[in-house]
Order: structure tokens, then C-alpha cells, then sequence
């Protein structure tokens, strides 16, 4: 459950973020709040640690410095709807890897529905041993924990409940554009936006914890040289060259994530598989399958419950990809 400090410190940021830069008297904030101005002043401490810059003078009360585009876990709090997901979350400047934190989390006991945050990651993970760029300022770099009653083998239905999720987010933040390339890469106009990792811990038949790692690329104008050609970022894709605000749409993807897990659980995977084929520019096309170790040319033609690819080769045979790499191109 949300906590009576977590409810207050993001209506704090909430009413400051309202008053663009103008200071709120601590009395307004306290009777709004129905805390005292001593319990006022406290949160304040805690939001600064948390990196918010709030200014205090014991005249005037806070003020928001830069009343933008606030980021950090009060930010997000007060855009979500869900009833567990992120409602216990960390939110950190800085980290090597959300993901690593949070399997550690995860392997303490940490709570389903817990989310870790980064503004920046230092050794921010892709698949298979590659990297992540995530750079502070630009990005929403978290991470999601799950304990669901599954198969070890069945968990790969994540990375497709995530990047329908994302999509979904996306959509109603006003995107538009993005497609899914199976199994985790969400494209605009042919460029990665956004990656997702899933990583587990399991018994032999029973999964304990599921990590979903989301990196989105929001509000870059350019990137490092490696990824430049490969790479896009939503404020590239949006209409205008404003800066997006990452608080409110890592809340939207948290509340899309939640209803799509709670109907996965409740009656199965076809939630998930509806949400993906919506958004999905793999099936039909042409595609370039890594599969048992060898590359081969197939056409993509259905995603299983289970989140395997289903392709048909030249010789007519069909194959069952659990992971791999895929590049697409038109039949
Ligand atoms: C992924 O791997 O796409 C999964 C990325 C997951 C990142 C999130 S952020 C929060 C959480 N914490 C973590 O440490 N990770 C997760 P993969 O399909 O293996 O793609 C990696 C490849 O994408 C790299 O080898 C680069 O070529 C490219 N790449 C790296 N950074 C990128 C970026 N910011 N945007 C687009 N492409 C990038």
C-alpha cells in the first residue's frame, strides 16, 4: 500500500510543479496537506536528497527551481493509477544497472510490483552480454518485478507484455508511429526506441521472480556515435521539438503494464498476444532468424502463447523461435 509520506511527497511536487517556480508558503503546503509545517519542512529534505532542486527560504516557504519537468518517484507517483505497480519504487540520479539492483531486491523478497528508476544508468545491460546507453536527462531506464506462477519457459510472454504495455503508453501520450520488432525492440521510422530485457530467477518448473527492464529513449536530439545510425528518440518522432515529460509517461506505462498482468493472470495469455498483434511489424514480413546457432530466411507468420515466433522457411517447414535476432524486410 501507498504510504501517508509517499501520498504527501508527491502532492508536495505535485501543488510545487503547479506554482511553475513561485514560491508556496509551508502554511499552504501543511494545511493542504493536513500536516504539520515541521513534517512539511522534513519531506522537502527527503525530495531534495531524492536530487529534486526546491529552494527554501524561511520567509517566502519552496519553490521548484527548474518546475519543468520534475523526475524522480514523487514525479511519477502522482500520474499512476495502479494499485501495486510502482507504488513501492526507488528512484536513483544514478545506478550501474536498474536491473541488477532490483534482482537483488527481488532475491531479498522485495514485493511484487516493486520498480526501480534511474535518471542515468553507468552500466546500463542489453541482451546477451551487450550494453545500454542511458544517459541522464534523456531517458526512462526502470525496471519492473513480477512474481508470477509460470514456467521458466514460458516467461519470454514478458517481453511481449511489456512492449505492448510501452506501446500502448505511447499511443496515449499522443506517438504515433512505433511498431514491435519480436521479441524487444520497439521501432519508429526504422530506428530502436526503446529495448526491453527480461531476466528470471527459477526453480526447475516454478519461475520465483521476473525482472522487465524498459529503456525508452525520450528526449534526445542526438546520440554517441555507436548507436547513432540505429537509434531514435520519441521527442525526434513527436511534433514538436518540446521536451517530453518522462515522470508522467513512466507512470502511463506502469498502469497499462498492471492492467495487461492482471488480465494475463486472471485468464491467460491472449491479453497479451491481442495488445502485441496490435502493434507488431513482424508478422508477414521477411525475416532474418538467428535460430539453433544458425541464420536463416524465413517469413514470420504467428506469435504463440508462450511469446515464440512461429516462422515458415522457403521449404515450407515450420520452426518455433524462442529468442534471437531478426532483421525485417517486405515480402
Ligand atoms: C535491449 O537489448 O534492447 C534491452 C535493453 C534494456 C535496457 C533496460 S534500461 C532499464 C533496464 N536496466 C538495464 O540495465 N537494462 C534494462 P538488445 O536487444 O541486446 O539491444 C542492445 C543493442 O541496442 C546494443 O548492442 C546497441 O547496438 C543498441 N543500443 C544500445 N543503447 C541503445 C539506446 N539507448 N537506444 C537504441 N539502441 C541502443
Amino acid at each position: 500500500m501507498e504510504g501517508k509520506e509517499e501520498i504527501c511527497a508527491s502532492d508536495i511536487i505535485s501543488i510545487l510543479h503547479k506554482a511553475s517556480g513561485q514560491y508556496v508558503s509551508g502554511e499552504y503546503l501543511s494545511k493542504c496537506l493536513g500536516i504539520t509545517r515541521t513534517a512539511v519542512w522534513k519531506r522537502i529534505g527527503v525530495l531534495k536528497k531524492e536530487g529534486y532542486n526546491i529552494e527554501a527560504s524561511t520567509r517566502k516557504g519552496y519553490r521548484l527551481v527548474s518546475p519543468d519537468l520534475p523526475y524522480g518517484k514523487a514525479a511519477i507517483q502522482q500520474h499512476l493509477n495502479t494499485r501495486l505497480f510502482g507504488r513501492s519504487m526507488e528512484f536513483f540520479r544514478e545506478i550501474d544497472s536498474t536491473n541488477n539492483y532490483l534482482k537483488r531486491l527481488a532475491n531479498e523478497g522485495a514485493a511484487e510490483g516493486t520498480v526501480v528508476v534511474a535518471d542515468c544508468q553507468i552500466q546500463g545491460r542489453g541482451r546477451l552480454g551487450r550494453g545500454w546507453v542511458s544517459e541522464p536527462g534523456q531517458g526512462i531506464w526502470m525496471s519492473v518485478l513480477t512474481r508470477p506462477c509460470l514456467h521458466p519457459n514460458d516467461v519470454q510472454i514478458f517481453t511481449l507484455a511489456a512492449s505492448a504495455a510501452v506501446c500502448n503508453a505511447l499511443d496515449a501520450f499522443g506517438i504515433s508511429g512505433m511498431g514491435i520488432k519480436w521479441p524487444n525492440d520497439i521501432m519508429i521510422n526504422g530506428k530502436k526506441v526503446c529495448g526491453i530485457l527480461t531476466e528470471l530467477a527459477a526453480e526447475a518448473e516454478r519461475v520465483l521472480w521476473v525482472v522487465t527492464g524498459i529503456g525508452i529513449n525520450v528526449n534526445q536530439l542526438s546520440f554517441p556515435t555507436e548507436i547513432e545510425s540505429i537509434a531514435t528518440s520519441l521527442r525526434l518522432n513527436a511534433g514538436s521539438q518540446d521536451v517530453l515529460d518522462r515522470s508522467r509517461l513512466a507512470a502511463m506505462i506502469l498502469n497499462e503494464l498492471e492492467i495487461i498482468y492482471n488480465k494475463f493472470i486472471e485468464s491467460g495469455a491472449e491479453i497479451i498476444i491481442d495488445n502485441w498483434k496490435r502493434w507488431n511489424i513482424t508478422l508477414g514480413k521477411r525475416v532474418r532468424l538467428v535460430f539453433k546457432g544458425e541464420s536463416l530466411e524465413a517469413t514470420a507468420y504467428d506469435i504463440l502463447s508462450d511469446g515464440r515466433l512461429v516462422a515458415i522457411k522457403d521449404d515450407g517447414t515450420k520452426l518455433e523461435a524462442v529468442s534471437g535476432e531478426i532483421s525485417l524486410r517486405e515480402v
